[in-house]
This record gives C-alpha cells, sequence and structure tokens, in this order.
C-alpha cells in the first residue's frame, strides 16, 4: 500500500547530516528518490513498472537498513502528447487526465510501490511552484524571447536544427511529421553553465549511473555549444500547459514544467531548502522543518531522457541556487522477444495480466531478478515461467513450505531449541546483501539471497530430516535442523521484504510472528524464540505446470 503523502510523524533523527530545526527539534535530512514522472497519455506499461518497482526497492532497502526514505512518483499531464490523447478520447484535457492519473495510481497500488507521495503536473501545489520557478528565473535574466524561424518535431515537442536533417534533406522518421514554423517563444541562455557542468560531471563520477551514460553526456557536452532551450510554446498553438507568469501568452514547455516536479513536490510539503529559494518571503507555503527531502539522492530514469536529467535539470537548478542532486540512475529498456514492444503489433506485456496471473511478487522478482540498473532486458514469457518455477516455487516457496511443513508433523509447530547450524551461511549472506543494497546492486542482491535459499534446500536433503523423525535417539538433532530451517526462513524474510514484501510478511505470518519484517538487523540470527507456534505453512508460489499440491511436500 502507498504510505499516506507525508503525514508522516517526524522520522527519527539519524546521526548523518542531522541538525537541529528553528523549534530545537533534532532533524536530519531523508533519502529523497524519485522515478521519472509518466506521461498519461496511455496506459501504463512494463516500462513504467520496471522504473516504479526499482526505485521501490531502494526505498525500501534504504528504510530497511535504518535510514528515513521518502519516494516520489507521479504523472506528466501537461503538453502536446496528452491533449492530443484527450481530443482523440473527445475528452477536455483535464478530465482525460484526471480519469488516466487514477488509472497510474492505482497501477503504483498494485504493484505495492511504497510512494510517500504522488504528483500530478495539473495540481495547483505544482503550478504555482513552477510560476515561482519561473518569475525567479525570469527576474534574475535567464530568459529572452525572441523569433524563431525552421522546422519543429509536433511528436516530440521539440525544435529541430539542420544536425537533426539528413543529407537528403528529410528527416528521421522518430521526429514524426516535420512542421516549419515562425514564431516568437522565450529562451532560457545556456551558454554560460557549459563548462561548469562539464567540469561538475568529469568531478563527481557518480553523479550520471552508470559510467557509460555519463560518457554519453561528457560526449554530448563536449561536441558542440549548448543551445539555448525554449522553454515556452505560444498558447495558440498549444494551451495545455502552465502560462508563464509574466507572459500568459505563452505556457511552459511540457520538459520545463515536468523536470520541476522533483522540487515542487516538496517544495509543496514544506521542504525548507527548497522554500528558501523559490517563496523567500513564505507567501505561498509554509516551510515545514520536519520535511527535509531536497537535494534528491537519486532520480531514477530511463535512458532516453538521459539529457533532460543530466543536462537541462542540473542547469535550471544551478540557475535557481538549489544544490544538485546526489545521482541519476539510468536504467536500460525492456523489449520483448527480442523486439521493441509496440501496441500495434501486439507485442506488449500487459503489467497487471502477468500480475493477475502469477502474483504480484513474482512480476517483482523477474523484473529485479533478470535486469541490472544500466542495460536493456529481454522479456520471454518462457523465461518468465522458468524463472517461477524454478527460483520461486522450487526454491524458496518449496524450503518454506517443507520446514513449516516439518516443524509441524514432527513438532506439533512448536519451535525447537536454538541452534546456529545455518548461521554462518546466514550471517555471510546478510553481510553480501547488505553490501550489494548500499550499492544499489538489487540484482546481485537477489543472487546472493539465493545462495541461501539453495544451501538451505540442499542442507535438507543432506540431513534428511524424514529420517532422522523415525529414530527417537535422534530427537535433539532433528530439534537442531528445524531450528536452523526455520531460522534461516525468518533471516530469508527479512533479506526479501525490500523485494518481494507481500511474500515476506507471509512467510513471517507463517511463522507465527508478528509485524512486517521491515528492518534489516532482525536478519541477526536467532530471532525465532524457542516454544513458540508457527502459523499454518500455505505454499507461497504454487506451482503452475501440474495440478495444485504437487509441488512443496514435506521433507
Ligand atoms: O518520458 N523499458 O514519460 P514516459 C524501460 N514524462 N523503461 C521504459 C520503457 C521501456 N520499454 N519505456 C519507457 C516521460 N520507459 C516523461 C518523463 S520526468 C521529469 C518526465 C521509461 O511515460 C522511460 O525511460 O514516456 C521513462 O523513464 C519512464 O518510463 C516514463 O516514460
Amino acid at each position: 500500500m502507498p504510505h499516506a503523502p507525508c503525514r508522516s510523524p517526524l522520522w527519527p533523527a539519524v546521526a548523518k547530516g542531522a541538525g537541529l530545526s528553528h523549534t530545537g527539534v533534532r532533524m536530519s535530512k531523508r533519502f529523497y528518490i524519485t522515478t521519472a514522472i509518466d506521461y498519461v497519455n496511455g496506459l501504463p506499461h512494463l516500462g513504467h513498472a520496471y522504473e516504479k518497482v526499482i526505485t521501490d526497492v531502494i526505498a525500501r532497502s534504504q528504510r530497511s537498513l535504518g535510514r528515513p526514505a521518502f519516494f516520489l512518483t507521479g504523472t506528466d499531464e501537461h503538453g502536446q502528447k496528452v491533449q492530443q490523447a484527450a481530443l482523440a478520447e473527445g475528452k477536455a484535457p483535464q478530465a482525460y487526465c484526471d480519469e488516466l492519473a487514477a488509472v497510474f495510481k492505482q497501477f503504483a497500488a498494485r504493484l505495492q510501490l511504497s510512494n510517500d507521495d504522488f504528483i500530478r503536473t495539473t495540481e495547483p501545489r505544482h503550478k504555482t511552484l513552477v510560476q515561482a520557478i519561473l518569475s525567479k528565473l525570469h527576474a534574475e535574466g535567464h530568459f529572452y524571447k525572441a523569433n524563431y524561424t525552421g522546422f519543429y518535431s509536433t511528436k516530440e515537442e521539440t525544435f529541430l536544427t539542420e544536425r537533426e536533417r539528413r543529407p537528403d534533406g528529410t528527416f528521421d522518421p522518430k521526429w514524426g511529421t516535420v512542421i516549419e514554423l515562425s514564431e516568437d517563444n522565450y529562451y532560457f541562455r545556456m551558454g554560460r553553465h557549459q563548462q561548469w557542468l562539464i567540469d561538475y560531471i568529469e568531478a563527481n563520477p557518480d553523479f550520471v549511473y552508470p559510467d557509460y551514460r555519463r560518457n554519453e553526456v561528457l560526449g554530448f557536452l563536449k561536441s558542440q555549444p549548448l543551445e539555448d532551450l525554449c522553454i515556452s510554446r505560444p498558447a495558440t498553438r498549444l494551451n495545455w500547459g502552465i502560462p508563464l507568469p509574466f507572459d500568459p501568452q505563452f505556457v511552459t514547455y511540457v520538459w520545463f514544467d515536468a523536470l520541476s516536479n522533483y522540487v515542487t513536490a516538496p517544495g509543496s510539503l514544506g521542504d525548507p531548502t527548497v522554500l528558501a529559494v523559490l517563496d523567500p518571503e513564505g507567501r505561498l507555503v509554509k516551510p515545514n522543518p520536519e520535511v527535509q527531502l531536497w537535494p534528491a539522492d537519486a532520480h531514477v530514469i530511463g535512458k532516453d531522457i538521459i539529457k533532460f536529467h543530466a543536462v537541462y535539470w542540473p542547469i535550471m537548478l544551478k540557475a535557481m541556487g538549489l544544490p544538485l542532486p546526489r545521482q541519476i540512475l539510468v536504467h536500460g529498456w525492456w523489449q520483448k522477444d527480442e523486439a521493441k514492444m509496440s501496441k500495434s503489433t501486439g507485442n506488449i506485456v500487459d503489467p497487471l495480466a502477468v500480475i493477475d496471473e502469477w502474483g504480484v511478487d513474482a512480476f517483482r522478482y523477474y523484473l529485479v531478478r533478470e535486469l541490472d540498473i544500466g542495460p536493456d532486458g529481454n522479456w520471454t514469457d518462457a523465461g518468465f515461467a522458468a524463472r517461477y518455477h524454478a527460483d520461486l516455487a522450487n526454491g524458496l516457496g518449496n524450503l518454506v513450505n517443507r520446514t513449516l511443513a516439518m516443524l509441524k508433523r514432527y513438532r506439533n509447530g512448536v519451535v525447537p531449541t536454538r541452534s546456529t547450524e545455518l548461521a554462518g551461511e546466514a550471517a555471510q549472506t546478510t553481510g553480501q546483501v547488505r553490501t550489494h543494497l548500499e550499492a544499489y546492486r538489487l540484482k546481485a542482491a537477489l543472487e546472493s539471497v539465493w545462495a541461501l535459499v539453495t544451501r538451505a534446500n540442499q542442507y535438507v536433503d543432506q540431513t534428511a530430516p524424514f529420517r532422522l523423525a523415525k529414530d527417537p535417539a535422534q530427537a535433539a538433532r532433528l530439534d537442531a535442523v528445524l531450528y536452523s530451517l526455520a531460522e534461516t526462513c525468518r533471516v530469508l524474510a527479512v533479506l526479501l521484504w525490500p523485494f518481494l514484501p507481500g511474500t515476506a510478511a507471509k512467510i513471517y505470518a507463517q511463522l507465527g510472528l508478528s509485524g512486517e519484517p521491515n528492518q534489516f538487523t532482525a536478519a541477526q540470527w536467532g530471532g525465532l524464540t524457542p516454544g513458540q507456534t508457527i502459523g499454518e505453512p500455505t505454499p507461497l508460489f504454487p506451482r503452475k505446470d501440474q495440478p495444485r499440491g504437487g509441488a512443496s511436500k514435506p521433507g
């Protein structure tokens, strides 16, 4: 379930970066992570799901590791694409956006995202602060008005130059219909920003991750003078946007509007860092020292929008006088069966259909286990089913189910005396997972977790509890084996919580434990209390390729 939008009480202060608010309360900045905000010109798709899930895993893992985190996602609702989609459905843009935003919010809930807020760019709280940004930058001389005559791609909502033109004078089909335009607009002066940005990216190698994306940005910045950015569209041509406060004949360019969400959301909640710059006289929003979010720790985005995030956004922030985000995490794109997903060819993955059939945790697992943050991924239905059966049903599911079934059968469901037979392996895995999570190596973290799953399943085969159970002289030995297995399942629940929160909670409940396994420190060996009664074992991931009950036989 999404968290309530920032109504939560003051997060406990952590030592790093802690300071005193004006009320004398010890405050600290939260870990702040964002996703791209999705265009509502269509339904949510696999790419949207992937980005939101990896961001959720990072947010949850930070919280589990004891660092208060704030996770922002939302929808990008202005601009031509959305206006055209509304028109195509014969709806007024706002009514159309209201419907689609509700669909995207439900989608976030189906993915079990733990977002703290969901921003829509048509909300007054966003529009007000975008106008504050524009007014400030205009007053400080960052914009100028000029006439432009030339080519324009309506599909990409961008002006094209001779550079984009092919030798035969035509444009790449990716630009869609290209028209010739002559119009006045406002431009953002870029020239003064090029060199400091190059220096900054060179001095901060982590700013853009992975490194091949950083090199791409540097290559772009070094290859040509940065052209001034057109930040307006005449309202006569496009009126679905935020009016420029200093010239209402124009609306704001959709990317300027959209990128701003990363600061308008915290600003609207009272983030003093943002408001000191955008609302120094306190006319728009009351500062709230409990909301310390900016600068963001990570913007998670796809590879196609890197220039906006690694070039224009830092420049916008620098011009505003706000610190830059710590990192831009650039993920790759999913294909299906080695081909671009496309509705027209029917080559798509419908995330909701997959979730309905296999469960949300199986879907989350496949996305994160299959694709690291960086390269492109390839979805295959067969690969999905294979992972489901091998890793989830036969691996984790079987381990938990047979452990609990044996505890029920041989010990009446009562946890036996503590033992430490798998404690070393569990501690080693816990250490590896912590290191991977801290470095956002999500796939590697899952690989480490599954090494422990495999080890514990081998341990069942090696110790053969069903044989021990037949010999009363082996009672103490059986106790030791059963405790080690049940405790390993508990540790696994803690390690898995950021990835598969529902499954982790089910494992805890089946072990008879209350609460959620959402604190990494609980992965310490020995948490299960001898004498405690476990709950009901129920298969976590029923097999789909044979009649139900065929998997997960005890012992
Ligand atoms: O770009 N695989 O919105 P969007 C992985 N509104 N990721 C994919 C993908 C795929 N096949 N297709 C799209 C926008 N994405 C803007 C963002 S942010 C201030 C404004 C990713 O709905 C894409 O890379 O077209 C982007 O990060 C996100 O989905 C939203 O794409």
